[in-house]
């Protein structure tokens, strides 16, 4: 099937970090992510985008639930039936062969996914624009499949992979990627990556006339106003009080390029209460999800129960006073780290999450637990 594109000007709209099946603390966000889907979808239909780009972390994690799936699935045919070529690709959170599924059969129908890197550099055409499908990246993913090439950062890495690929300069290039770029402002709720993959300078995407990124939850432009990321969907933590938003964006016929940051409405906010006891519950109660930290400087009895009450989305407690500054020089400030126990470490979280000290039949258990995994002592 191919649409009929007015290529005077390629329109997009470009989201990234949906992260669906996530969890915040502990609560189910899946009501909260159909509505702000549906408010996607809904843009879509309105601008009628010659392209969506969704710059991967379409999954939280790479085991996703069914309900995860089939949100997805219900997402990608709404966005499908619209008549907008829909382009994904998988991030680091996502089951990039899973996401792959049956994609080479979909493809045709107006569907491009690319969960995982595959040793080439995908690319989709629609007009006179050309579509670069780049999955997350390590730098373990791309040695494997250029052998000769010496690769020793991730810079590296996507430097070998767009090489590999020389652009038609004649036409429009875009990309859509997943990585980390240099100078991008975290929102607080992207996961440091285990391996520690480096960020990438914007300097290696200077030939595309738009860059589609994900991975950073925080809406920006980075290195220039063609390079962009949307941030997630939903704030996805406490410390993640930015708005979010879908970009839509034009590239006229001159190259020009026009930006607009379209805010995404959510049914419950992300917000931190900050005060005593006594203000916060004189206060309203809310919906929204929200952590509260106590300035007491003694302990509110029943200050929990009191608090849940309120706020049925209550994702934390915590005081912060002169003693609970103590505890943590305690915890974190100390010289002598090589001559304490396993069993001496673990108290002392455990005494800074529980607020009590570790009990005995607590420290039995802990000490079967060290036995049977490390064969030693506590
Ligand atoms: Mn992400």
């Amino acid at each position: 099937m191919s649409y009929f594109i007015d290529m005077d000007t390629f329109s997009f709209i470009h989201i990234s970090d949906l992260h669906i099946g996530k969890k915040l603390n502990g609560y189910d966000l899946h009501e909260d992510q159909k509505y702000v889907l549906e408010k996607i979808v809904d843009i879509v239909r309105k601008r009628k985008p010659d392209a969506v780009l969704i710059a991967g972390d379409v999954y939280d994690r790479t085991n996703p639930s069914e309900d995860a799936i089939a949100l997805l699935n219900d997402f990608l045919v709404k966005l499908q039936a619209t008549g907008s070529e829909v382009f994904v690709i998988g991030g680091n959170h996502d089951p990039g062969e899973k996401l792959s599924f049956l994609s080479n059969i979909v493809d045709g129908s107006g569907l491009h996914i690319v969960g995982k890197f595959s040793g080439k550099l995908e690319k989709r055409s629609i007009g006179n624009v050309d579509i670069y499908l780049l999955p997350y990246i390590c730098t373990c993913d791309v040695r494997r499949y250029f052998p000769d090439s010496p690769i020793e950062s991730t810079s590296d890495a996507l430097r070998v992979v767009l090489d590999s690929a020389p652009l038609d300069k004649d036409k429009i290039n875009v990309l859509v990627a997943h990585q980390a770029v240099l100078g991008a402002l975290s929102s607080g709720s992207e996961d440091s990556i285990i391996g520690g993959e480096s960020p990438v300078p914007s300097s290696l995407f200077s030939d595309f006339d738009y860059v589609a990124l994900g991975h950073i939850h925080r809406c920006q432009p980075v290195g220039c106003a063609n390079i962009r990321y949307p941030g997630s969907m939903l704030k996805y933590s406490i410390d993640d009080a930015k708005e979010k938003f879908a970009l839509y964006g034009k590239i006229l016929d001159d190259g020009e390029l026009e930006m607009e940051e379209i805010k995404l409405e959510s049914i419950h906010d992300v917000v931190v209460l900050r005060g005593s006891f006594s203000s916060i519950v004189s206060g309203g109660s809310s919906d929204d999800y929200v952590a509260v930290v106590l300035t007491d400087e003694t302990d509110v009895p029943d200050a929990l129960p009191s608090l849940m009450g309120k706020f049925p989305r209550l994702l934390s407690m915590v005081y912060d006073n002169a003693r609970t500054r103590t505890t943590s020089d305690i915890v974190f400030v100390g010289d002598d780290e090589n001559e304490r126990t396993p069993g001496e470490y673990f108290g002392e979280l455990f005494e800074m999450i529980a607020r009590k000290k570790i009990g005995k039949s607590q420290l039995d258990v802990l000490e079967d637990a060290i036995k049977e995994i490390w064969g030693g002592d506590v």
